[in-house]
């Protein structure tokens, strides 16, 4: 057997189809990761990494944390896992009941998943089968937006708004989506500090696909509210607002996916409340065990929910996952939270983040740097594409702050931030640095 922390042979890389990843490149080069603690990541051969993105935007409480450690050790050893469906365990409740605290008013039940794939097909379920148990069963239709990341379960896929996530399952998709126009608009916003100025209007193309489809035919929208995975999307001042009232007006539920945004990353505990817009579901996942053991949840509003519980007795959704509430992802989850809470780190961004909007925007001027855009502890830097060749740039830009010892994340044509909520300035100095000195060739 292999020693799991030894560098591996070419042919000790074969067995594992790794996800997301360009694998014959990566094995013939690979960048492997053997240790983890506070704001650093330790390659196998102890060069130490310091950590720019939370993992990959779930480590919020920074890593190796000995209270979710040990939360999880004497988990497994009391009970590793009880079966969810028609039985229950304490962590289970205690959770959801911790989770609803930080939740905007009236989100109030909570559903588990393992991911945040699983959250949003869970919460586009969610949807259809609500307006059905309302006698409206014809609200079947789902609108999501260009440029959304909703992870990868068919659901998410077809309301999700990225071409290469889609284009090979084409003819599989879910029937009756319908997508609204993406925010980004460089040529308005480039440069924006926060929420851009320009853009609201775009939430008004909602209006457009009801007079096509008409409300009585659309069940419900899904945003992600600042757009990760597709480059750092910030929402246009009244953007989001406008939405909710659109939706309101006609009926529509609104969806917020939090899988990114959630757990103090924009300053609030979730973006909803950072942006004051209250939507009927909010999708989780990542940073609600801190990245230690996968789980994801789905919010719920009190209306939705009461209505399934106002419905014919027996089950009231057909709907569930083996490790749904899995005792370990439980006490991961119930220390995760204690650790944001006793160290306010689900508002800490806020402290942070004028810091972080100064060093980011000092990259403004760097070679090919045609965008900054920042909010909270999130950044995208968008590079000018090589042409011919997107996403390159960026990749190596990717690559070379990771010789350097800083890791950030890649998405297409844009280099994106997004550091655990523990950081401290010096770090945000010495990451920027290593980025702007990569940018610059120096
Ligand atoms: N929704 C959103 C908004 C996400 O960001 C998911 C759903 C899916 O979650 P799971 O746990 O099923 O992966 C995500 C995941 C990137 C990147 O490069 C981001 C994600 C996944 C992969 C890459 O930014 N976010
Ligand atoms: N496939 C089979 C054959 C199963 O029995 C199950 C669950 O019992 C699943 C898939 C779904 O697995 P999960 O509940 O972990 O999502």
């Amino acid at each position: 057997m292999s020693n799991a922390t030894a560098p591996m042979s070419r042919s000790e890389l074969e067995a594992f189809w790794m996800p997301f990843t360009a694998n014959r490149q990566f094995k013939a080069k690979p960048r492997l990761l053997a240790k983890a603690s506070g704001m650093h990541y330790w390659t196998p051969e102890g060069r130490q990494i310091l950590d720019a993105v939370a993992g990959l935007w779930c480590v919020n409480a920074g890593h190796g944390r000995r209270e979710i450690v040990q939360a999880v050790a004497s988990q497994l050893e009391t009970m590793e896992y009880a079966p969810p469906f028609q039985m229950g365990h304490p962590a289970g409740f205690a959770l959801a009941n911790e989770l609803v605290k930080i939740s905007p008013a009236p989100l109030k039940h909570v559903f588990f998943t393992n991911s945040g794939s699983e959250s949003v097909d869970t919460a586009l379920k969610i949807a259809l089968a609500w307006h059905r148990a309302r006698g409206e069963a014809s609200r079947t239709r789902l609108i999501g937006r260009e440029r959304a990341y909703h992870g990868v379960g068919f659901g998410g896929i077809s309301v999700g708004g990225m071409a290469p996530n889609r284009k090979v399952w084409s003819a599989s998709l879910l029937p009756g989506v319908d997508h609204l126009p993406h925010t980004h608009d460089p040529a308005r916003n480039a440069f924006s500090r926060g929420v851009p100025a320009h853009g609201a209007e775009r939430a008004d193309e909602l209006e457009r696909l009801i007079a096509l489809h008409d409300a009585s035919n659309i069940a419900a929208v899904i945003v992600e509210p600042i757009a990760g995975s597709t480059g750092v999307l910030i929402p246009p001042r009244g953007y989001l607002q406008r939405l909710r009232e659109i939706c309101d007006a006609h009926g529509i539920l609104l969806i917020f996916d939090e899988v990114i945004c959630g757990f103090g990353r924009t300053g609030s505990p979730f973006a909803a409340q950072e942006f004051g817009v209250t939507p009927d579901m909010i999708t989780l996942a990542k940073g609600l065990t801190n990245g230690s053991v996968p789980m994801g949840a789905v919010l719920v509003s009190d209306r939705v929910y009461d209505t399934f519980m106002q419905g014919p007795e027996g089950i009231e959704l057909f709907h569930g996952y083996t490790y749904s509430a899995h005792p370990v992802a439980c006490a991961a989850g119930l220390a995760t939270l204690g650790i944001y809470q006793r160290e306010g780190l689900l508002t800490r961004a806020k402290s942070l983040a004028a810091h972080w909007e100064e060093a980011a925007h000092a990259l403004r001027g760097a070679p090919h740097v045609i965008d900054v855009r920042n909010y909270g502890l999130i950044l995208g830097v968008e590079l000018e594409p090589i042409p011919g060749k997107p996403g390159t740039r960026a990749f190596d830009v990717f690559v070379k702050c990771f010789e350097r010892g800083v890791l950030v994340r890649q998405s297409g044509d844009v280099v994106a931030l997004s550091p655990p909520l523990i950081v401290e300035p010096s770090q945000i100095d010495q990451m920027f640095s290593t980025l702007g000195a990569v940018l610059r060739g120096q």
